[in-house]
């Protein structure tokens, strides 16, 4: 079926084989209906102006258009109506024959002879009565939503309603943390930053989420009384921009998404949001050494040096070495240099470049320190509060002048300086940027063009930033405002920092900071934000800490932060000084490059944090993690079915290398210990040539399998294979040719190594090794 349209008296009806929606034509009071049984009904769009609210009363137009937009063929319908005197509000819907949701885009028309402030545009706003229900199939006090958090480091997860808002009450933290129109959330209320999903574990689910973040910061917020949802709203808050006679504004397009028990909601949002704002997506955003977890701001141009050398000798594929904090005179004074770098940093650059690596910096280009030259040279470009004092955005003991404040990202001045900041730094030879502390050039304060909004003004300075560096340029956003920064960054951190201890600083803890570094709370990050991975950029999960002295890490949490990584697909990252691994960890860096292909899906979400993560392989198996994030052991029971295995699938345990036979339905793990986890690989039994397990790639086997290929036709029980795995490689793959028994083959290759088997034959190119059996 198609999109169908039909009108009974003042109700509009759209419809296609997934979704309908209602709308009455006077009012814009609407229905959205899916037939996996979720709805949201009697909810109505709103503009809050001076104060007020206006609502729709009094059809005025409407218009139905067949277009192209990013998600291909769809009907458009545009209603328009009168508002509050003076007022016009306007509601188009979009919806293509196979969507399994609507697009809703609400703007609002000054036909007054006045100006009128717009605070903020509500899509949606809903309220329960009689006549508005949200229905979601299963038991209320199993509900949850998603909570995006505002920037890279805040923390993520699928909360209940009756949990409690986690974000920190010190202003200074919530600077960081939230939205400048991100409520404060009071008992009873939750907010979550530019999309949410709703949904029982295992049932159809509602999303919302905004698809475009040209402008205006945007949340969708949350009322319930105890674990019953009341209130709903879509905002996008408009920061009172004045509307002149005949001028319209237009809110950011909003997605309103159902899903069935075995979709998600996050995803489908999250891959509409990247084509809206042309998320640029890489291949591979490759993999880098970074300074900051082993040297932080004490680090030296020799360290790095060392880092390139070792690097170099070790052969391992990472292919980028990312100078962090600490190399710059200031945080400001880019161009100046700290004691430790007295020659700067273009030597440098050119020295890792010339050992054939990509050269990264660490940049903090929307923040001065108090004591920087840029700060004393142009006071008129910090951002000031309302009263004229500097904003203070970060306070960090680790700079010189403690205090880094805001620039303002509207002047003139700031603009042209960040896009000769960009040249300078690609002029020095770094093509790779990890641009920090970006939530400071979208906070709130007295501006120098005050009619810029927030979210456009940031987009805008990034970009000056950007086109200064010039193409080719790899950008890794890292406290960053998240969705503003789609189609600006390659890449973006999604957690807070992982550190060499498992849960943070009691000190931390007691301030209610879920983001201070940790690698628990890292790994919550990894986990709940997986499904942003390639769709709106590519995930950064922070490094992996690989050392084995100076940690508080033992092998169960190593391999937990290891697991989850190579399992989410994203940037591997390395900072530990690599001369002191020892020759399994340094085996484990090997095992995890290059990062695997894929967006990794979550499944039923039953808990705050994701225990599973399914990494599906184009091969027809997949890669599954599994961590006990509770406090006692415990085994974990993952719902294959619910997974898409349906029929039989082999298991293989990637850090045993063992295959622990056939599962089916339900997969019980080991008993785990808190913080341990379990890495496997499920491949289905169904006859064919498989890889079953590997222990060259943590991917254990998702990478060797790509490249298996069945030989001749009579020759049923023939494979080729090519493994391209960079670097020295040494280690064991388990094949079952068709109908047979598992073979185990040793091999010892570099880069790249091609087998063909069958016959009772094995023949090897290039290089390889013999059979164990
Ligand atoms: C460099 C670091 C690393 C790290 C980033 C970021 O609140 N604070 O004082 C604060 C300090 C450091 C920090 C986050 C917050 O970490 O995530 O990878 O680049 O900056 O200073």
């Amino acid at each position: 079926m198609s999109v169908h349209t039909a009108r009974e008296g003042s109700t509009l009806h759209v419809e296609n084989a997934r979704v309908s929606l209602e709308v009455d034509v006077a009012t814009l009071r609407a229905s959205f209906f899916s037939r996996a049984g979720a709805s949201l009904a009697g909810f109505r769009p709103r503009a809050r102006v001076e104060g007020e609210n206006a609502l729709a009363h009094g059809a005025h137009g409407e218009q139905r258009e067949e277009i192209e937009g990013p998600h291909g063929a769809c009907t458009r319908l545009t209603l328009t109506c009168q508002s509050d005197p003076g007022l016009e509000l306007s509601l188009a819907l979009e919806l293509g024959a196979d969507w399994p949701g609507v697009i809703l885009e609400l703007s609002v028309t000054n036909r007054g002879q006045t100006a009128r402030a717009i605070d903020a545009l509500d899509p949606i706003w809903w309220s329960r009565a009689a006549d508005a229900d949200l229905h979601l199939p299963g038991p209320p006090d199993a509900l949850r939503f998603f909570r995006m958090g505002y920037q890279s480091w805040s923390p993520s997860g699928f909360p209940r309603l009756t949990d409690r808002d986690p974000l920190p009450r010190l202003k200074l933290l919530r600077t960081m943390h939230y939205g400048a129109f991100t409520p404060p959330c009071p008992a009873g209320e939750h907010v979550s930053d530019f999309a949410t999903t709703l949904r029982c574990p295992g049932e159809a689910g509602l999303s919302v989420g905004f698809l475009t973040h040209r402008e205006f910061l945007n949340h969708v917020a949350l009322r319930h009384v105890g674990a019953r949802l009341d209130e709903l709203a879509a905002r996008v808050s408009c920061e009172g921009h004045l509307l002149a006679p005949g001028a319209t504004l237009r809110a950011e397009r909003l997605w309103l998404g159902a899903e069935t028990p075995g979709e998600d909601g996050l995803a489908a949002w999250a891959a509409r949001a990247g084509r809206e704002m042309e998320a640029p997506l890489l291949d591979s955003a490759g993999s880098a050494w970074c300074s900051w977890y082993q040297f932080f701001t004490r680090v030296r141009a020799e360290d790095v040096r060392a880092a390139t050398r070792t690097l170099a000798a070790l052969q391992a594929p990472v292919d980028t070495i990312q100078i962090d904090d600490g190399f710059q005179a200031a945080v400001g004074d880019w161009l100046e240099y700290a004691d430790g770098f007295p020659d700067g940093v273009a030597p440098l650059a050119r020295e890792i470049r010339d050992s054939g690596f990509r050269a990264g910096l660490w940049l903090a280009p929307f923040l001065v320190s108090r004591e920087s030259r840029t700060a004393e040279r142009h006071p008129d470009w910090i951002l000031r509060s309302p009263r004229g004092t500097p904003r203070v955005a970060v306070v960090n003991d680790g700079w010189k002048g403690r205090i880094a404040w805001a620039l303002d990202p509207t002047h003139p001045g700031v603009l042209e300086w960040l896009f000769e900041l960009g040249r300078a730094v690609r002029g020095q030879g770094f093509d790779y940027l990890k641009l920090d502390f970006l939530y400071a050039g979208a906070l709130a304060g007295a501006r120098h063009d005050p009619a810029v909004p927030l979210a456009a003004g940031y987009r805008r300075a990034l970009r000056a930033l950007r086109d200064g560096a010039g193409d080719g340029v790899l950008l890794l956003g890292c406290g960053a405002p998240l969705v503003p920064s789609i189609g600006l960054v390659e890449a973006m951190r999604i957690g807070p920092d992982v550190a060499p201890f498992w849960r943070a600083r009691s000190a931390n803890r007691a301030l209610g900071i879920l983001s201070a570094p940790a690698a628990e709370n890292s790994l919550r990050n990894v986990l709940a934000r997986a499904p942003l991975h390639r769709r709106l950029w590519h995930n950064d999960p922070d490094c992996v800490l690989l050392r084995d002295r100076d940690t508080k890490l033992g092998e169960r949490e190593v391999r937990t932060l290891a697991g989850a990584i190579a399992c989410s697909g994203g940037l591997i990252v390395v900072s530990d000084d690599l001369s002191k691994l020892g020759p399994e960890r340094r085996a484990l860096l090997q095992r995890l490059l290059p990062s695997l292909p894929g967006t990794p899906e979550l499944g039923p979400v039953a808990t705050e944090t994701p225990e599973t993560l399914l990494l599906r392989g184009d091969d027809g198996g997949g890669l599954l993690f599994a961590v006990n994030l509770g406090r006692s052991a415990r085994v974990l029971e993952v719902d294959l079915a619910a997974l898409g295995f349906a029929g039989t699938v082999s298991v293989y345990d990637v850090w045993g290398d063992q295959l622990l036979g056939p599962a089916r339905g339900r997969l019980r793990t080991a008993r785990l210990q808190p913080r341990a986890s379990t890495l496997l690989r499920l491949v289905p039994e169904d006859g064919l040539p498989r890889v079953l397990g590997s222990t060259l790639h943590l991917g254990g086997g998702a990478l060797e399998g790509r490249s298996l290929a069945a030989l001749g036709n009579d020759g049923q029980r023939a494979v080729s294979l090519t493994l391209h795995l960079p670097g020295l490689r040494q280690g064991r793959l388990r094949l079952r040719l068709a109908g047979g028994e598992p073979l185990t083959l040793s091999l010892c290759f570099r880069d790249r190594s091609t087998l063909e088997i069958g016959g009772g034959q094995l023949g090897v190119e290039e290089s390889g090794g013999m059979p164990d059996r």
